[in-house]
C-alpha cells in the first residue's frame, strides 16, 4: 500500500459509465470502437480550423448507390473504367463510350445524397473559408446543397460538342439518341475529364490554392490513386495542414494522415461534424 493512502473504498455499483459513441453504418457495421477518439480529435481540429479543404471520391456516393470505380460493381461489362474514360476510347468507339455514360446516368439519376454529403454542407456553413473539391461526376454534392464546391473531373450532366465546343446541361434519362448530336451536327461528348486530359483550369487553381492555405483537410471515400487530385492532401500536409481520412480501407494517403478512420462516410462524417 503506497505510503499510507487508504485504498479507495470500493464504490458500490458499476463504475461511472464511459460515454460510448455507438456509430453504426447504414449497413450496421459497428465502427465505434475504432473511431471514438479519432472522431473527437478530428472534430476538434475542424472546429479550430478557419480554412478547411474537403476532397471526395466515389466512396462518398457509395451509400447513395453510385458504383465506385475500383469497388464491387465498378466494372461495366468487362471494361475497366480507364479503358472507357479516355479520348482514345471515344475516338475508337463513341457509341460504346456513350452506352457506358448513359448507363451511369440512368443509375445515378434516381439516387439522392446521403448523410455524408449533407454533413459537408453543414461543415461548409460553419467554416469561414471552406472549399469542397470532388472527383465525382455524379452531381450529388450540388444536390445536397454544397455551394463552395469544384468538380475537378467535370460532371456527367453536362454535354459538350466536339466540333463547336458548345456546352449545355442535359439531365435527360434516357438520352434521346446515342451517341447524342449537337445542333451543329457535331458529336457530343460527356462534360467529364478523361484520363490523359488536362483538368479544367479554374477548379484546379482554386483547389491547389485552398490546399496550400488549409489548416485542416478532410479526405473522404477516395483511393487516392488518381492525379493531380491525389496530390491535394499531400500539398496541404506539406504546408502544415491536419489531414483527416475516412475510408473503410487504408490508401496510399493513410501513412500521411493525422487521423485515418476505418468506416463508411455516411456514419463517420456526420459524427465528426457533430463533434466539430
Ligand atoms: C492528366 C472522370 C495530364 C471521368 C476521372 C502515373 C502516375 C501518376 C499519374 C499518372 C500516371 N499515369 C497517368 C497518370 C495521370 C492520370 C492518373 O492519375 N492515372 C492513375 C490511374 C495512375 N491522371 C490523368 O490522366 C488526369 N489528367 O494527368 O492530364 C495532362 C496535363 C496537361 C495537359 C494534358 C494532359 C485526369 C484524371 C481524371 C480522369 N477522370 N473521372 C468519369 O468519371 O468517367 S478519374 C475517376 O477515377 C474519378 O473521377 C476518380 O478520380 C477516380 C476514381 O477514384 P475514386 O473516386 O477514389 O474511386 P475508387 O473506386 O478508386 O475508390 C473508392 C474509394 O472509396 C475506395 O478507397 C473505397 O475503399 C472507398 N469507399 C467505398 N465505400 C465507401 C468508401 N469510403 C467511404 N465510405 C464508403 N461507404
Ligand atoms: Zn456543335
Amino acid at each position: 500500500m503506497a505510503h499510507g493512502r487508504s485504498p479507495r473504498p470500493a464504490v458500490d455499483g458499476p463504475p461511472t459509465p464511459r460515454i460510448k459513441i455507438q456509430v453504426l453504418s447504414e449497413a450496421s457495421i459497428d465502427v465505434s470502437r475504432t473511431a471514438a477518439e479519432g472522431i473527437a480529435l478530428a472534430g476538434r481540429r475542424l472546429r479550430e480550423a478557419r480554412r478547411v479543404l474537403a476532397l471526395t471520391g466515389a466512396g462518398i456516393s457509395a451509400e447513395s448507390g453510385v458504383p465506385t470505380f475500383r469497388g464491387p460493381g465498378g466494372l461495366w461489362r468487362q471494361y475497366r473504367p480507364e479503358d472507357l474514360a479516355t479520348p482514345e476510347a471515344f475516338a475508337r468507339d463513341p457509341r460504346l463510350v456513350w452506352e457506358w455514360y448513359a448507363w451511369r446516368r440512368e443509375v445515378i439519376a434516381p439516387l439522392r445524397p446521403n448523410a455524408a454529403h449533407r454533413a459537408l454542407v453543414a461543415l461548409e456553413k460553419r467554416t469561414p473559408e471552406f472549399l469542397l473539391a470532388t472527383q465525382n461526376v455524379d452531381g450529388l454534392h450540388g444536390a445536397a446543397g454544397s455551394a463552395r464546391v469544384v468538380e475537378l473531373h467535370g460532371t456527367i450532366w453536362q454535354l459538350r460538342c466536339t466540333s463547336c465546343a458548345h456546352s449545355r446541361e442535359d439531365r435527360g434519362v434516357p438520352l434521346a439518341e446515342i451517341p447524342p448530336r449537337c445542333a451543329c451536327g457535331g458529336l457530343l461528348r460527356p462534360g467529364v475529364v478523361w484520363f490523359g486530359e488536362a483538368l479544367p483550369e479554374e477548379p484546379v487553381t482554386r483547389a491547389f490554392e485552398a490546399a496550400r492555405e488549409a489548416e485542416a483537410v478532410l479526405v473522404v471515400g477516395t483511393s487516392s490513386l488518381v492525379y493531380p487530385a491525389a496530390a491535394l492532401p499531400q500539398v496541404a500536409r506539406a504546408a502544415g495542414a491536419f489531414v483527416i481520412e475516412i475510408n473503410p480501407e487504408p490508401t496510399p494517403l493513410t501513412p500521411l494522415a493525422d487521423v485515418s478512420l476505418r468506416g463508411p462516410a455516411a456514419a463517420l462524417l456526420p459524427a465528426i461534424v457533430e463533434a466539430a
